[in-house]
């Protein structure tokens, strides 16, 4: 039996396009500025994104983590979404490496309430701590892939920018955004100051991800990258797969957003709640007192099919869709799902081979 992942789109594998280009890509040593495919990566990036510059970095994680460390000094808060990524999933790195404190609000599918991002900007005293940047996500991973309607991102670095604050955006899946948009990446991100975003999720690149700015804010990120051990050498080979990925693997996201709807629906007909499905992320709450998230998780499993709880909710499980998942993996998917739901009233079977407790 295939096994379907669905856990993340984070665990899709090069494909053999992707794997030639990294084969041929011509390298050089980049913590020199010298190789020339990471050169042609961050240039075909800051086009992309209309923006002045951009930086390849490991993770979509450090390429956070820079951009908060550029855009403020130790002591100061940032204000962000509660259930953002850079609040749960990223170990507190903004307290640890750049003595930050995060400001969380509540933002409802991701979008942050500006009055609320109003009151708490801090007034200009000299015993307060310094409101100094605003972070927003697009797609919401927590909230469900749920997309930061443009209008309300402009009206964000609005009130942002009339205080003087910048804006960053984790855009780890920003062409999910743009793709069921059906608007560029340039334009959606347009009000941000700098923006992240991601080759290796649903692009399917191995590793990396690019941050986009101003020209003087790349430069300070590259400082800021070798002093986080970022620095990389002939890292055209996985850069080669980021031009490959951007090349060929934005558009047939929409495929990944069809199959993302076809498990909602079928969710929604085993009576799980779903949470509204705009890109490739699906949520849905496990509230059956016959049924728990790792008991479902664990029936998935003996029918093929791999799911993560939503992080930090016990009731919550997230199937993401990715490059590697085809319609019939989602065929199998929805009968795994529709197997599970029905066997819930009868005791899990000791699984061939397991050893003995
Ligand atoms: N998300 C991962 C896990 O960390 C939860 C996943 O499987 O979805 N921003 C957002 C919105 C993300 O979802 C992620 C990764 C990151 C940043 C960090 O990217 P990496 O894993 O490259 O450091």
């Amino acid at each position: 039996m295939k096994l379907v992942d669905l856990r993340s789109d984070t665990v899709t594998r090069p494909t053999d396009g992707m794997r030639r280009a990294m084969s041929q890509a011509e390298v050089g040593d980049d913590v020199y500025g010298e190789d020339p495919t990471v050169n042609r990566l961050q240039e075909a990036a800051a086009r992309l994104f209309d923006r002045e510059a951009a930086l390849f970095v490991p993770s979509g994680m450090m390429g956070n983590q820079i951009a908060l460390a550029v855009h403020t000094r130790p002591g100061d808060e940032v204000i962000l979404d509660s259930q953002s990524h850079i609040y749960n999933f990223e170990m507190a790195t903004m307290s640890r490496f750049s003595g930050l404190l995060a400001r969380p609000l509540d933002a409802p599918r991701g979008v942050l309430p500006v009055e609320r991002v109003r009151e708490a900007i801090r007034p200009d005293a000299y015993y307060l701590s310094r409101t100094s940047l605003v972070a927003a996500e697009d797609t919401h991973n927590l909230r469900g892939g749920a997309i930061y309607p443009p209008e309300a991102f402009e009206s964000l670095a609005r009130v942002a920018h009339e205080h003087g604050i910048p804006v960053h955006l984790d855009g780890a899946r920003i062409f999910n955004a743009a793709v069921a948009l059906g608007r560029s990446v340039a334009d959606l991100t347009r009000p941000a100051d700098s923006v992240m975003f991601c080759l290796s999720k649903g692009l399917g690149a191995p590793i990396g991800s690019v941050l986009v700015g101003t020209r003087a804010f790349i430069d300070e990120a590259r400082r800021v990258r070798k002093a986080l051990g970022g620095g990389m050498r002939q890292a055209g080979i996985l850069a080669a797969a980021g031009i490959y990925a951007l090349k060929h693997h934005v558009e047939r996201l929409a495929v990944d957003h069809e199959h993302a709807r076809l498990l909602a629906s079928a969710l929604g007909e085993l009576g799980f709640g779903v949470e509204p499905v705009e890109t490739n992320i699906v949520i849905f709450t496990v509230e059956r007192k016959d049924l728990g998230v790792p008991e479902l998780q664990e029936r998935l499993r003996r029918h093929g099919v791999l799911a993560s709880p939503a992080g930090g909710n016990p009731r919550k499980m997230r199937l993401v869709t990715h490059l590697d998942v085809t319609r019939p993996d989602i065929d199998q998917a929805i009968a795994a799902l529709r197997s599970a739901a029905k066997e819930t009233q009868i005791p899990l079977p000791p699984e061939r081979g397991a050893s003995s407790p």
